[in-house]
């Protein structure tokens, strides 16, 4: 049937998650799909590794790390655990999972750099940028928020507007503010380090390299579009660096410099790939990066991406594979969004619905590969997760239509004949045949699943049809019609043996429950050329599947609406730089003379650590330094503060506030609180919120306050 064609040789890699966020499911449609693929292109025979790893560098996950008072180091290895069983629970059978935070990645990333800047790619310069005076970082421009230039709405981030949607640079919000530590910014000069894709070598290699059929033609035509035409030249360079402080790899020949996350992060691809050929003998990983072996044994490089990052995939990731004398992709596979119920996920509506808790609230996560899959081609388009939708097809297809067969038929076989199939119709099967298996065969490879869905679908109305034609059930009254009955179970059973063989890159678990009720070896694409012949011994048919139950989908919904009040606090983000109306009807306390208020002894704090007390729902302990000296030493204030609702410990390290210093030492629960710091609050409770009070910049710890 197949010609004996040369088998393909594939590196698959799926983009690689952050570490500091739940897997959901709009993550699993990337990771569902190349899954899939690699399902299929291995039951036809072919190599492929297929390796992914968790995106673990960047001040994100730096400063969530601080947030929860745990190292960077630690965060990331949770993430790892959650990650990789998030993966294995759907389906997603990595050969390895590694992290960009490896020994394999670093030493990659340092020879990139080195051979971009040998061949001349890496330039330096100064440039401006936003810096954080309390936190003493400078700030990504999401952590930069302040009011729109365009249309003034406040609190908008520091590259675009979400009221008005103009895009700007940090540098234009009128007001902006750190979401660090709510300190007002100032522009500071840093070295940075380029990436030179604006070298006219890396334009025309680009030029070049997007004009072929690499990724889908609306994604090329874009690349096109952002290159600039012949002699026209719109790439800037790419700035690959960042200060410290940040969690990631420092740059060899650059003290306190790092490699922005971004550079590495594709990297990683190759690290992991790396680090699962150091552990399995016999791969040879050179043969899929040198661009002269790849060529010459037609090894392949395909990466499954998103919509949203296909700029760092198409342009930087392929310039710098080449400058550093690696072969590019040989395909990006983009997919696009995904929407629920025909809008954005959304936590408030528990739309944002996390792999963990799918499969927690006893989802089967087949039916959501199925789901995808049925909606899935090659094109970048948003796949809407209709619920109802969800339900009525999996129970229409997979309960209704597939399992279905099988569970009409396999009964009579094993209480009627031993449980031993007998002949089949040939000409019932004929429809099964090479011609329907080859449309499926191109629909997968060109990654067309729902066409793929849609054939193998009706080939399962056919079966369906036979079966309900043949009416096993009442043949099975009739002792003169035995043989007959014999032969329309064993035809049904072979019929779904090919539905099953087909559905296997999909239904990956499905098709193990199978394999053992026919009693056969894993599945490949050959067991699609033969049925089983008569005399085969199958064994007791076992429920596949179950229907899956609206209220079901009502408790996943409601699990994730939960999961937002726990997960969410208020930050002191956002806390820290609400201002409240002053209200008229305000209560002021009985007069006080000067002399009174001068026995307060106010003085300007900073926080040098901020930490949750184990047992105290209200309570952050923090040490604050008011200048003071005993013993030559510097000593710190143990101060308890009822401000753990409204802000998270870490977003407190570093600001400037102001406490009274001559309160009398108080014995708490917890330990002596040395102290007491301002802050703001609604008496009426109307307004919620806690508010720390803070000098303006430029007052020093220790200063009085009058
Ligand atoms: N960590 C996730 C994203 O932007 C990012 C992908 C890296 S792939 C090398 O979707
Ligand atoms: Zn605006």
């Amino acid at each position: 049937m197949s010609t004996p064609a040369k088998k393909r040789e594939i590196f698959v890699t799926n983009a690689l998650p952050y570490a500091n966020g739940d897997i959901h499911l709009g993550h699993l449609v990337g990771y569902i799909q190349a899954d899939i693929w690699v399902r299929f292109q291995r039951m036809r025979g072919n190599t492929v590794h297929y390796v992914c790893a968790d995106d673990t560098h960047g001040t994100p996950i730096m400063l969530r790390a601080e947030k929860e008072g745990i190292t960077p180091e630690q965060l990331i290895a949770r993430a790892h655990g959650e990650h990789a069983r998030d993966f294995a629970d759907f389906g997603v059978a990595f050969d390895n999972y590694h992290s960009t935070h490896s020994p394999e990645n670093q030493q990659l990333a340092g020879e990139f750099y080195g051979r971009l800047k040998q061949a001349g790619f890496i330039a330096t310069r100064a440039i401006e940028q936003f810096y954080d005076p309390v936190r003493q970082m400078f700030l990504p421009d999401r952590f930069i928020k302040g009011t729109c230039p365009k249309c003034s709405s406040p609190d908008q981030y520091g590259d675009n507007c979400e009221v008005c949607g103009a895009a700007y640079a940090p540098t234009e919000l009128k007001n902006p503010y750190s979401a660090v530590s709510g300190a007002t910014p100032e522009l500071r000069q840093s070295e940075h380090y380029f990436f030179k894709l604006s070298d006219p070598r890396a334009v025309d290699f680009l030029r070049q390299w997007t004009a072929g059929s690499v990724m889908p033609a609306s994604a090329a035509n874009k690349m096109q579009e952002w290159i600039g035409g012949d002699g026209e030249n719109k790439l800037s360079d790419w700035d690959i660096s960042r200060d410290a402080p940040y969690f990631g790899f420092e740059i060899p020949d650059a003290p306190g410099k790092y490699f922005y996350v971004w550079l590495d992060a594709p990297i990683g691809y190759l690290a992991s790939f790396v680090n699962f050929a150091g552990k399995h003998g016999g791969i040879d990983v050179s043969r899929f990066t040198d661009p002269a072996k790849a060529a010459a044994e037609g090894t392949e490089m395909v990466h499954f991406i998103g919509k949203d990052i296909l700029y760092f995939h198409a342009l930087f990731w392929p310039a710098m594979l080449h400058f550093a004398g690696y072969r590019t992709p040989t395909q990006l596979c983009v997919n696009g969004f995904l929407t629920v119920d025909g809008a954005k996920m959304s936590k408030s509506r528990g739309t944002f619905i996390t792999a963990r808790s799918f499969t927690e609230q006893g989802l089967n996560p087949e039916w959501l590969r199925y789901y995808y899959a049925a909606k899935l081609n090659a094109n970048i388009e948003d796949l809407d997760l209709s619920l109802d939708d969800f339900i009525a097809k999996v129970n229409s297809d997979l309960v209704g239509k597939f399992v279905n067969i099988a569970s009409r038929c396999a009964g009579f076989i094993a209480k009627r004949f031993d449980g031993k199939l007998g002949e089949s119709d040939a000409a019932a099967l004929a429809p099964f045949g090479a011609d329907a298996v080859a449309a499926v065969t191109q629909a997968y490879d060109n990654r067309d699943f729902s066409l793929a869905l849609r054939e193998i679908m009706r080939l399962a109305d056919l079966a369906n049809v036979y079966v309900n034609d043949e009416k096993p059930w009442e043949l099975a009254k009739d002792p003169a019609q035995v043989e007959r009955l014999h032969r329309v179970c064993s035809t049904a059973l072979n019929q779904f043996r090919v539905l099953t063989v087909l559905l296997k890159p999909v239904l990956p678990a499905l098709a193990a429950q199978v394999e053992s009720f026919f009693g056969v070896a894993a599945f490949g694409w050959d067991d699609l050329s033969q049925a089983l012949p008569a005399g085969h011994a199958i064994n007791t048919y076992q429920h596949l599947m179950t229907r899956i139950e609206r209220k079901q989908v009502d408790a996943l919904l409601e699990a994730n609406k939960e999961s937002l009040v726990s997960e969410a606090p208020k930050t002191a983000e956002t806390a820290a730089i609400e201002t409240v109306a002053a209200k008229a009807g305000v209560e002021v306390a009985p007069e006080i003379n000067i002399d009174d208020f001068g026995k307060i002894d106010l003085r300007v704090a900073k926080i040098v650590s901020a930490e949750h007390v184990e047992g105290a729902a209200k309570l952050i302990k923090l040490q604050l330094d008011i200048g003071e000296v005993v013993d030559g030493q510097p000593r710190v204030r143990q101060v308890f503060a009822g401000i753990k609702s409204a802000y998270d410990p870490a977003t407190l390290v570093g600001r400037l506030t102001v406490m009274v210093a001559n309160l009398a030492p108080r014995k708490m629960k917890f330990g002596i609180s040395e102290g007491m710091v301002l802050a703001a609050s609604d008496e009426s409770g109307e307004v919620p919120g806690l508010f720390v009070l803070s000098p303006d910049s430029g007052a020093q710890p220790g200063m009085r306050v009058k």
